[in-house]
């Protein structure tokens, strides 16, 4: 008998601890989850459809508890650490990103759950970045960096101890539990000490402000939580009615009828006072922001090539290149090219571009052999729930990152990749994210149709 408390419970204590803390130490992150409940309480009064889908989902109940983090560690081995902590809360790691392609120092992964239920009771992501030092031109001062990295720790002995005490165990009992919660936090606080000179942080600065921000303190302060929201459009709006300013457009995907993958928007990072090492030389560090999301379908290969395809067209189309800043016509080319891209549920799941969830429809009866899933679908004895996106997308994080860091400041290495060294430096491979939606949507239709008395026709192409 275990008397473990379960790994999505210490997800859950955690995520909420992290939230009350920023909510401290960032008073506009609390305004905006007010906003964004508001907005969703509004959203699904006026969407009856919407609120029958999400709760039959499982969405609806995680809906307010939803949100991601992000952080970014400096070393190897801090990564291979933190890839330890997040385990014991059920966290693991899930896609390889590249942050090069857009001139930044880093690569990342997201932590999250993986399994179906995980996910459907706490969702909670931490999208992690470590940095490369690799890609600086000055090695001398890589090399005073990784100096300066090599003398921090950025886990408590109180959280190690947890940490190996859940692996040996295969859990935490509640009281370890409780405390592990408390140490992870501090991990992820703010500290408005800096570790390093005025001098070297401007050095630091001057190479990259990103690269300042991981090894200028003591540890990787969370940079921003964000809240999903069911009507980004709203509270778009809404921030600017409270007089926070949001950036200029909304990333990813626009508006559609089904929404596809994830938009979102942040809102600048604070400018806040810090204290350097060896003088009383008080300066300025902007690393802190708030961020919203809204999250549509999973897309399978096909629909995402087709995605990165037609964003990809945007960012060429010369109205956007002439019009840099003017908000208007950004939305309104993205909406040109996206009506290329086939919308509603329907034609999305015809056509092979996202991942579903099979269900048994209640009172489904269906006499005889069926010729395909379509028809099952047509009777009404099937059902299709669009499975929700859960992962990152690298340009829209890229614009997140650029929006808060302040304008182009590339680390003049562009586009390499490099996944293995990440993985060795993380101590294992990433999960495949569309391997994950994949085996979902096969398994959920295998059960349906054996229920229903269809197995014959779990040999299709979609079930491979
Ligand atoms: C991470 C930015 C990426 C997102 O939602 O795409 C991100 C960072 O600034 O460290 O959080
Ligand atoms: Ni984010």
């Amino acid at each position: 008998m275990s008397q473990h408390m379960h790994p999505d419970d210490i997800r859950t204590l955690f995520s909420r601890a992290m939230s009350e803390m920023y909510r401290k130490e960032v008073p506009q992150y609390g305004e905006l989850i007010d906003l964004v409940n508001e907005v969703n309480e509004a959203t699904l009064r006026a969407n009856p459809k919407l609120k029958v889908r999400l709760e039959a989902a499982g969405e609806l109940d995680r809906l307010d508890i939803e949100r991601h983090g992000a952080i970014r560690v400096g070393t190897a081995e801090e990564l291979f650490n933190i890839r330890r902590m997040f385990a014991v809360m059920g966290m693991y790691p899930v896609g390889y990103y590249d942050l090069s392609v857009a001139g930044l120092p880093v690569h990342s992964t997201a932590f999250r759950p993986t399994s179906w239920t995980a996910l459907k009771r706490n969702p909670f992501r931490i999208f992690t970045s470590l940095l490369r030092l690799d890609l600086l031109e000055d090695r001398d001062l890589a090399e005073a960096a990784e100096a300066i990295l090599a003398e921090r720790q950025i886990i408590s002995g109180r959280a190690f101890e947890l940490i190996a005490r859940a692996e040996e165990n295969g859990g935490l009992t509640g009281q370890e539990a409780k405390r592990f919660v408390g140490e992870a936090l501090e991990t992820f606080r703010w500290h408005s000490q800096a570790t390093v000179s005025a001098e070297t942080y401007a050095r630091l600065h001057e190479a990259h402000r990103l690269i300042a921000d991981v090894v200028s303190f003591r540890g990787p302060h969370i940079n921003h939580l964000t809240p999903r929201t069911l009507n980004i459009d709203a509270v778009q709006t809404g921030m600017l009615e409270r007089g926070i300013t949001p950036k200029l457009i909304i990333e990813g995907p626009p508006k559609r009828a089904a929404d596809i993958l994830l938009r979102q928007t942040s809102f600048k990072a604070l400018e806040e006072a810090i204290v350097f090492e060896g003088a009383d030389a008080a300066g300025k560090h902007t690393a802190r922001f708030g961020e919203i999301e809204q999250r549509g379908v999973a897309l399978t290969a096909k629909g995402r090539q087709l995605y990165d395809e037609t964003l990809a067209a945007v960012r060429r189309d010369p109205e956007v290149a002439e019009n840099s800043g003017d908000a208007e016509a950004y939305t309104s080319t993205l909406k040109k090219h996206f009506s290329a891209f086939p919308d509603g549920w329907a034609n999305l799941r015809r056509e092979g571009l996202a991942f579903f969830d099979y269900q048994v429809a209640e009172d489904a009866c269906f006499q005889g052999h069926a010729d395909s899933v379509d028809a099952l679908l047509k009777a009404e004895a099937l059902v299709a729930t669009p499975q929700v996106y859960e992962d990152f997308l690298p340009v829209s994080a890229a614009g997140i990152f650029r929006s808060n860091l302040g304008s182009d400041n590339h680390s003049g290495h562009t586009g390499r990749a490099n996944q293995s060294a990440f993985e060795a430096a993380l101590g294992t491979a990433v999960a495949d994210e569309m391997a994950i939606y994949a085996r979902r949507e096969a398994e959920s239709l295998k059960a349906a149709l054996e229920t229903l008395g269809q197995r014959h026709l779990f040999v299709s192409d979609k079930a491979a």
